[in-house]
């Protein structure tokens, strides 16, 4: 029971300018008659009265995840983002995602696992373990950041739940809220809720797959997935799943929102490859947000020593 509204939430993200980036919204609402006034989302702005999180200091250890690259500046990594539980917009989330309430935290894991429970955050992430690493993440929409992430390998905590050998695949979800997510409650919804994702087992099980806590160096701001998302660097953007709360280890591949809501766009895999382009644009070149001017798009966004293996013998145009 959703509407499919292509048009409007996918064509020219990928020609966004580096300079509109900046540009914020709200310098063009004028003042005063702000309650009156929508955003591009249609949501009302959430200007007034946003209490914004503080965010606390992380310890962690540096790691030689590093591209040696240069960093995205913290603003545009938590300004412009996709977070559609809090609209379509790429300002949306920065603005909305106040909302979000991160504490407490609890994540369900369930399915073919020797210890399924309800886990408190704090039970889950050893905040005395964190590492940081510096991943590229490259979005469907054909733009791309270097972030320095601060978390855990996936791994970690999957091996936390004793996985048994009939867990195949796993499957994540996000909160699904109506009151802490304008996105989920509008009318204009392009993915039905919860937004799930999902990883082969050896795909989840590779060092490079990692959960995120914080980013330069402090806690998730909420628009980044807090309190813990996914991070899958050598995978389009869309695989790295936010604000998990279900983890649901499975036999079969597990549906995935946006391989649900265009199969012919959006695989289960959604390795980055630029020799496969999406049917709508091409996957060769890439825009480095804060750049200017274009980039070639590396093969499994260039962590092809770390995976390739995964993927021998696949044909990676069928499974895309
Ligand atoms: N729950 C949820 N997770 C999500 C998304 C989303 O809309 N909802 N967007 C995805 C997409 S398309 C991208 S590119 C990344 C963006 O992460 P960032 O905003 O932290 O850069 O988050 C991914 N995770
Ligand atoms: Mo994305």
């Amino acid at each position: 029971m959703f509407i499919k509204n292509r048009q409007n939430w996918h064509i020219s993200e990928n020609d966004v300018t580096p300079e509109r980036l900046y540009l914020n919204r709200r310098s063009f609402i004028g003042g005063g008659a702000g309650a009156a006034i929508l955003g591009a989302s249609g949501f009302a702005p959430g200007v007034l009265a946003t209490p914004k999180r503080q965010l606390e200091e992380l310890n962690f250890t540096k790691t030689a995840f590093d591209p040696d690259e240069t960093l995205t500046p913290y603003d545009a990594v938590t300004s412009y983002n996709n977070y559609y539980e809090f609209g379509t917009g790429k300002s949306d989330p920065a603005e909305h995602a106040w909302r979000l309430q991160p504490k407490p935290w609890s994540v369900k894991v369930e399915g073919h696992v020797a210890r399924p429970g309800i886990y408190d955050f704090e039970d889950l992430i050893n905040m005395n373990a964190l590492e940081e690493r510096i991943y590229r993440l490259r979005c469907v929409e054909a733009w791309s950041m270097v972030i320095p992430w601060i978390g855990v390998p996936l791994s970690s905590l999957i091996k936390m739940f004793e996985p048994t050998s009939d867990a195949k695949y796993v499957a994540f979800e996000t909160l699904e809220d109506k009151q802490q997510m304008p996105g989920v409650k509008s009318f204009f919804n392009v993915l039905d809720w919860p937004y799930r994702e999902g990883l082969r087992m050896d795909e989840a099980m590779n060092d490079l797959a990692f959960i995120a806590v914080g980013l330069y160096g402090k806690e998730l701001p909420n628009q980044n997935g807090a309190p813990l998302r996914l991070v899958v660097p050598w995978k389009y953007g869309f695989k790295s799943i936010k604000s998990i709360v279900r983890l649901n280890f499975v036999a079969d591949q597990p549906k995935t929102s946006w391989k649900k809501s265009a199969p012919d766009e959006y695989g289960f895999y959604s390795n980055v490859n630029p020799n496969v382009d999406h049917p709508r644009w091409s996957q060769k070149q890439e825009r480095r947000i804060g750049e200017f001017g274009r980039r070639e798009t590396l093969m499994f966004n260039g962590y092809e020593e770390e995976v390739t293996h995964l993927y021998a013998g696949m044909n990676l145009r069928k499974s895309f």
